[in-house]
């Protein structure tokens, strides 16, 4: 047994609190330090850390392969038909003001980019606004300093020392606001916190219907209730079948006050981790109970936690260096989601779709050198890979705040307000690229391949619609810039093409933190250089396939380590995403005055020309509404869009 298996021991017990992070406060650590000296330790922000590992020990690589794809009636272990948004983001709703805005008339235009480059490719993104602070989260006519949402420091709870929450009407406007610019969705929660003290506090949800509309998902009965009982909400012998009680409170309630015509099949329940078991749960009759009130059937989970570390709550320190191998191996991470087959098919049984409603590389934060490295982007894309192999129907990564390793984008530092500055994460490609994984025909299933002898660290996926393979996903998490464990997979495919069409997520190790490519171009090459859109040249490859010998066309494609591959084996596949652009605008500043814009680099970027492809003459989404939204707000220049996104922010108020 190699040392790189000794970590699986270590984790073995995956059983872990789905916490999430909001404190110590941010403004315990300093807001800029961005670089280290060898041997020096990280003291900033946790998003922030540079600390790279070590690659870990290469695994299973096989030089030359062949992946034999039959037709999709002959084809083993194909998913059921995945829909479309796949992957969205669940965003604590304690961070809100740092990731939307400061106010509906101040929205961050780095988070429309980033949201924009996703509906680009899905059609429409899925935003949950909740988290562990929607509990005890309470709606205030005003908060004293004028902000949406306010943090009550004083009266924190649970291992993650949660702080509760005061927000106002102003930050459901602001989700609102948000979808009126781009195609995002969103799901509330309402706080279970102590359902039986006091009436349900139902503010979010009315405000959500009247304010959301049409971009509402659904509501959130009660996040983790599986953790009540040990976190103290409820007494130690709380049970599923108490919960359902709770959810069936809930539904009379809604069933008796005419607000809820229209809103009462958008229950997202149960949202349980890993405290009780899914099959106890599913036997209580939960969902056949509630067939007609839960829209989505929502389970949540981290592979690991970092909680002993960041909370000394006395759990077990896990040593980052031991655990990235861990995170790059195909077979421990097809074991552990393995755990939900079951419940997949049931969720298909059931008619529901199944939604990992809230996950990440590891709860507490996550672990410096997996969840911002590359490793944490290959993870990433295989994990979702083998949820969408499960039946899963949907996943949202979580975004903490400033002091989490994990987030998909962080904003930049509350008291730093100018342009670009914000940080993109391995987790925002993940959620990007599966996006163009799966496309938005409602249609594609995935198989996984065990393609190279089952190879622990060069899986390989293949995506179909209709009955013909469409798109395969190579994956190599070995690292070696020498080239000698880059790998060649012949791909056979039943169909006759000429050629295929590649795009590829680079980087040039494992460990290596920013500056990740997809098709060329970056969202950031360093911290606190994001703008939300991607920068450098797009590369989409070409490459030559020849008459397979059996009939069909056989299209070798080579991976180094490390890297991903998206072959898109159907004509113009690649580049159904080609024209994926979106806001050419800049940060909104703390007055239009403080945003510049590099024209240059806004004319090229996407290798488009955004003076006549930009987010407000795009051709693509938004194209009709936004140009719409602008006309009507009498904006007509294209050209300064970056200092006049402030004015159409408030205009739009
Ligand atoms: C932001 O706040 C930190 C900590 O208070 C301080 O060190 C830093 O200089 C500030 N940055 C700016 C741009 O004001
Ligand atoms: C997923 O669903 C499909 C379609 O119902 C089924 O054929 C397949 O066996 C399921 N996969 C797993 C891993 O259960
Ligand atoms: C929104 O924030 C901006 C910038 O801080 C401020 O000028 C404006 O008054 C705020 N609007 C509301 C409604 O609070
Ligand atoms: C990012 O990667 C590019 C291409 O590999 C390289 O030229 C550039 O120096 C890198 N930037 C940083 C900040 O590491
Ligand atoms: C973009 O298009 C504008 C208008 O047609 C033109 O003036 C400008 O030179 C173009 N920029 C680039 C980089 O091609
Ligand atoms: C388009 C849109 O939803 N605009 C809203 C933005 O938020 C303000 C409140 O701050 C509303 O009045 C607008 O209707």
């Amino acid at each position: 047994m190699g040392w790189q298996y000794v970590p699986l021991l270590l984790v073995a017990p995956l059983v872990d609190a789905a916490v999430t992070v909001h404190h110590p406060p941010e403004d315990l650590f300093t807001m800029t330090q961005s670089s280290i000296a060898p041997g020096e330790t990280f003291s900033g922000n946790r998003a922030y850390d540079p600390t790279e590992l070590e690659p870990p020990e290469n695994g299973g690589y096989v030089p030359n392969f062949d992946i034999n794809l039959q037709p999709a009636g002959t084809q083993d272990g194909l998913s059921h038909q995945l829909p479309s948004p796949f992957f969205g983001f669940s965003i604590e709703m304690s961070v809100s003001n740092q990731v939307y805005g400061r106010n509906s008339t101040h929205i961050n235009v780095p988070f429309l980019n980033l949201m924009s480059n996703i509906a680009e490719r899905a059609g429409e993104v899925h935003v949950r606004c909740g988290g562990n602070t929607q509990e005890s989260a309470v709606m205030v006519e005003s908060n004293p300093n004028g902000l949406m949402i306010d943090k009550d420091y004083s009266s924190v709870s649970g291992t993650t020392n949660t702080p509760p929450i005061d927000y106002t009407m102003e930050l459901i406007y602001t989700l609102g606001n948000i979808s009126a610019l781009v195609p995002v969705k969103w799901w509330v929660g309402i706080p279970f916190d102590d359902i039986h003290e006091n009436p349900i506090r139902m503010d979010i949800a009315d405000a959500a219907i009247n304010v959301i509309g049409e971009n509402l998902l659904g509501f959130q009965a009660g996040n983790e209730p599986d953790y009540y009982g040990k976190f103290g909400r409820r007494p130690p012998e709380y049970t599923a079948f108490d919960y359902m009680g709770e959810v069936g409170e809930l539904i009379q309630l809604m069933s008796q006050n005419p607000i809820y015509e229209g809103y009462r099949d958008k229950l997202v329940s149960p949202s349980i981790a890993m405290e009780w078991p899914l099959q106890e749960t599913w036997d209580t009759g939960i969902i056949e109970n509630y067939r007609d009130q839960i829209r989505y059937m929502s389970v949540e989970r981290y592979p690991d936690n970092n909680c002993g570390a960041v909370f000394g709550t006395g759990g077990a320190i896990r040593v980052p260096q031991e655990l990235i191998g861990v995170y790059l191996d195909h077979h421990h991470l097809r074991s552990w989601t393995d755990y939900y087959v079951e419940t997949g098919l049931y969720a298909q049984q059931m008619q529901k779709p199944l939604i990992m409603f809230e996950t990440n590389t590891a709860s507490c934060g996550g672990f410096p050198g997996i969840s911002n490295a590359f490793a944490g982007a290959l993870w990433g894309l295989d994990y979702a890979l083998q949820l969408a192999r499960k039946n899963f129907s949907e996943a949202l990564f979580h975004v903490g705040g400033q002091s989490v390793y994990y987030n998909p984008f962080t904003a930049a530092p509350t008291n730093q307000t100018s342009f670009s500055q914000w940080t993109v994460g391995p987790t925002y490609y993940v959620v990007l690229i599966m996006a163009e994984i799966v496309g938005r025909t409602g249609t594609a299933r995935v198989t996984d391949l065990y393609a190279a002898e089952d190879s622990n660290r060069t899986p390989a996926y293949a995506i179909y619609e209709g009955d013909e393979p469409a798109r395969v996903a190579l994956f190599n998490t070995n690292t070696d810039p020498s080239g000698g464990h880059t790998y060649t997979a012949s791909i056979n495919v039943p169909q006759t093409i000429s050629s295929v069409q590649v795009k590829r997520l680079s980087a040039n190790s494992v460990s290596q933190i920013n500056n990740f490519t997809w098709a060329g171009q970056t969202w950031g090459a360093a911290n606190f250089e994001a703008d939300g859109r991607p920068h450098g040249e797009y590369v989409i490859e070409t490459l030559p396939c020849t008459p397979g010998e059996g009939g069909g066309s056989r299209c070798p494609v080579s991976v180094p380590a490390p890297g991903f591959a998206l072959v898109f084996l159907q004509d113009g596949g690649a580049s159904a995403h080609d024209e994926a652009q979106t806001y050419a605008t800049s940060a909104v500043g703390r007055d239009r005055n403080t945003a510049t814009i590099d024209r240059a680099a806004l004319e090229t970027s996407n290798g488009h020309n955004e003076t006549v492809r930009g987010f407000l003459g795009s051709t693509s989404y938004g194209s009709q509404s936004s140009a719409t939204t602008l006309a009507r707000l009498g904006v007509a220049s294209l050209g300064i869009v970056a200092a006049t996104m402030w004015t159409v922010l408030h205009r739009l108020r």
